[in-house]
Formats: structure tokens, C-alpha cells, sequence
């Protein structure tokens, strides 16, 4: 067993604060990511909070602040489930560092993402219980855990637009898998916002505010956007998540034997859309043949898809790419992707393969 209850093979990008994710092959294996395998992204220490006197505040533009404890949020609450994939803004920065380097982030893989069944109690309902008030447009989510890396040193705290906090599959969750979340996904309480980057689901979350604008922690107000540029001083907040997709198996540079090759993956596509088609190209990109794709398990969940290819002796190039219901695609190259944080990956990937 490695840190955090995590299995042994993870690749480990950092241990203190400790990010890891699961091996391409291992993510493949199933729809719903094994806890001891799901990713795991840390801006700070991992807070060990006492679920006996640990409270959750809900305060700000609210007509009746609420201090709840856990059994009172799971007792007068209803506690629903869903199947929800995380994705880090992060996922497949590596494939962003090859183009041009990204200094101080981590080099996220295409793990920067796991599924899981959650359960938990709905924020609106919390928040209707709460009585929120009509002008508060956005709701903030803090947590204990103090980063290195914030400016000056603060809480983490980033914030949702109202709508998206009132739609019925934000979670307060505190089970993941069928066990109350471990301390690193959060114990004993975080947010979960399908569909959105990873850094809006909060852990360890301790207080839900309401109010008039954005927060200004600075992971809502400095990291986790596309930064400024000069005629656009604000940068971009990155907040939904583009669609994306990925091959797990088999890895880059792997050598095969002749015959017929399954090729298998992911794709992901963003609030209120599912993937509609995923293609592979053995020839750079000029023939597409669709793959055999999975439904989705629910809103903001994965979709895994395969597909069997026949490639000739020598090197061989596989690209993978998805359409959403939209009729959205991806972009070809990270190269028409790559930007200062390397955040928000979503190009065409790209797998080279040699066939003996
Ligand atoms: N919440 C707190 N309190 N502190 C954090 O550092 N990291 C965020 C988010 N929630 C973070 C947090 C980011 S960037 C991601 S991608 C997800 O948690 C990762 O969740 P996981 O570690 O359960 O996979
Ligand atoms: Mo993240």
C-alpha cells in the first residue's frame, strides 16, 4: 500500500502536497475508479478533521444560517447517489509540455481524472433550507487547508455561480464508493460539481457562503484561469469543462505483437452534453473509423470507449478524437492548445505504438 491508501504503482507527481495518478492501464480496468486508484489532486497539507466536531456553516446572503453537523445533514436531508468523474484543469498538461515547457505545475498524464459513486445531500436543498437570498449570484466553498502556494497564505476557497450551486447534481457528498470519504478525497465532506474542473468540488469543506460576486481566494481569483494576457487583464476563470478524450490502453511507446490491437479509452464531455462519437486515425488524421462507445453512467460521468485495429509491422501513430452532442470536436494539436498554466488539455491524443 502507498500514501494515502493509494495502491503501490501509482505515478506519484508529489508527495508533500500529494498528487497522484493511476496508471493508464489500472484507469482502464473499470467504469467506476477503485478509491485506492482514484486520482488526487492537493494544493496543501491534508487537513484530519474529527467528523464528531466538525461542522459545516452555511452562512452569508441567507435568510437563516445554518451550523449542521454531519448526522444533521445526513438525517434531514435527502441523501442521493450519482456516478461523477473528476478531472483536474490539469489532465493531459504532459501532452502541453512537449510543445513548449510549463513551469511549476504538475505534468498531469491522461489520470488526471477518476469516476465515482457519491453520495450525499443536494446543496440546493441545504441552501433552500438556508433561505438564500435572491441577489446572492454566487456561493463559495471554503475549506481549512492552506497551500504554499496561495498569495498571501489563505484558506482554500473558490466560488460557483448561483445557478450551477442550485442545480440538482452539486452534491455535498461524504461517501465515495460505498465508504465515507478517506481523508485524502475530503473527510468528511466536500462538494462535488459534475462537469466542472476538480478545483470547484472543495474537501474538507467548512463553510458555504453566499454572496454578491465571485470569491477572491486566489484559486478562483488568480489560479485555475487562463491568466492575463495584455488587453485581457482578468484572464479566463476556468469553470466547465471542455470535452476530452483519451486512450488508456495500449500506453505511448508500446512495442506489440503482430495482430489485431485493442486500443481502449475515454471521453468526457462537459456540463448538460454527453460524447456522441469518439474516431481513431492510423493515418494522422485523414481516415477515421468510430469506436464502440460506452453511455454514460449519468450527468458528468465518463463514457469509456475501444476499438480493435489492425496495424501493419513497423511504427505506428493512433490519434483519438470525440464529438459531444453539440456537435462539438477538439482540437488537433496541443500546439493550438498550449497556454502559461497548461491547463484545460482537450487536443486530439495522440499514441505512438511499434509493431514487431
Ligand atoms: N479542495 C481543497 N480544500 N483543497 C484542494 O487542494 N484541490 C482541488 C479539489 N478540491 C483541492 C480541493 C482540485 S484542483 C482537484 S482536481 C480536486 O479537488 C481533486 O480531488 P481528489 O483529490 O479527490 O481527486
Ligand atoms: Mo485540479
Amino acid at each position: 500500500m502507498g500514501m494515502w491508501g493509494k495502491r503501490d504503482d501509482m505515478v506519484v507527481h508529489g508527495r508533500e502536497p500529494f498528487n497522484a495518478e493511476p496508471p493508464g492501464a489500472a484507469l482502464a480496468r473499470a467504469a467506476v475508479t477503485p478509491t485506492d486508484m482514484f486520482y488526487s489532486r492537493n494544493h496543501g497539507p491534508v487537513p484530519r478533521l474529527d467528523p464528531a466536531d466538525w461542522r459545516l456553516v452555511v452562512d452569508g446572503l441567507v435568510a437563516r444560517p445554518l451550523t449542521l453537523s454531519l448526522d444533521h445533514l445526513r438525517s434531514r436531508f435527502d441523501a442521493t447517489e450519482a456516478t461523477v468523474t473528476l478531472q483536474c484543469a490539469g489532465n493531459r498538461r504532459a501532452d502541453l509540455t512537449v510543445v513548449r515547457p510549463v513551469p511549476g505545475e504538475t505534468p498531469w498524464g491522461p489520470g488526471g481524472l477518476s469516476t465515482a459513486r457519491f453520495r450525499g445531500a443536494r446543496l440546493a436543498d441545504v441552501l433552500a433550507h438556508a433561505g438564500i437570498a435572491p441577489e446572492a449570484a454566487h456561493v463559495a466553498f471554503q475549506a481549512p487547508d492552506v497551500s504554499p502556494s496561495a498569495a498571501p497564505p489563505q484558506p482554500y476557497e473558490v466560488s460557483v455561480p448561483r445557478d450551477r450551486a442550485l442545480a440538482p447534481d452539486v452534491l455535498l457528498a461524504w461517501a465515495m464508493n460505498g465508504a465515507p470519504l478517506p481523508a485524502v478525497h475530503g473527510a468528511p465532506l466536500r462538494v462535488v460539481v459534475p462537469g466542472w474542473i476538480g478545483a470547484r468540488s472543495v474537501k474538507w469543506l467548512t463553510h458555504v457562503t453566499a454572496r454578491i460576486t465571485p470569491s477572491d481566494g486566489y484559486f478562483q481569483a488568480t489560479a485555475y484561469r487562463l491568466p492575463p494576457t495584455g488587453d485581457d487583464p482578468e484572464g479566463v476563470a476556468l469553470g466547465p469543462l471542455p470535452l476530452n478524450c483519451a486512450v488508456l490502453t495500449p500506453s505511448d511507446g508500446a512495442v506489440l505483437p503482430r495482430g489485431p490491437v485493442e486500443v481502449t479509452g475515454y471521453a468526457l464531455a462537459g456540463e448538460g452534453r454527453t460524447v456522441a462519437r469518439v474516431e481513431v486515425s492510423t493515418d494522422g488524421g485523414r481516415a477515421w473509423s468510430r469506436a464502440a462507445l460506452d453511455a454514460p453512467a449519468g450527468p458528468g460521468a465518463w463514457q469509456r470507449w475501444r476499438t480493435s485495429l489492425d496495424l501493419p509491422p513497423g511504427d505506428a501513430s493512433v490519434l483519438a478524437r470525440a464529438w459531444d452532442s453539440s456537435g462539438a470536436g477538439m482540437p488537433e494539436s496541443p500546439a493550438q492548445m498550449w497556454n502559461p498554466k497548461g491547463y484545460a488539455n482537450h487536443a486530439w491524443l495522440r499514441v505512438r505504438l511499434r509493431v514487431r
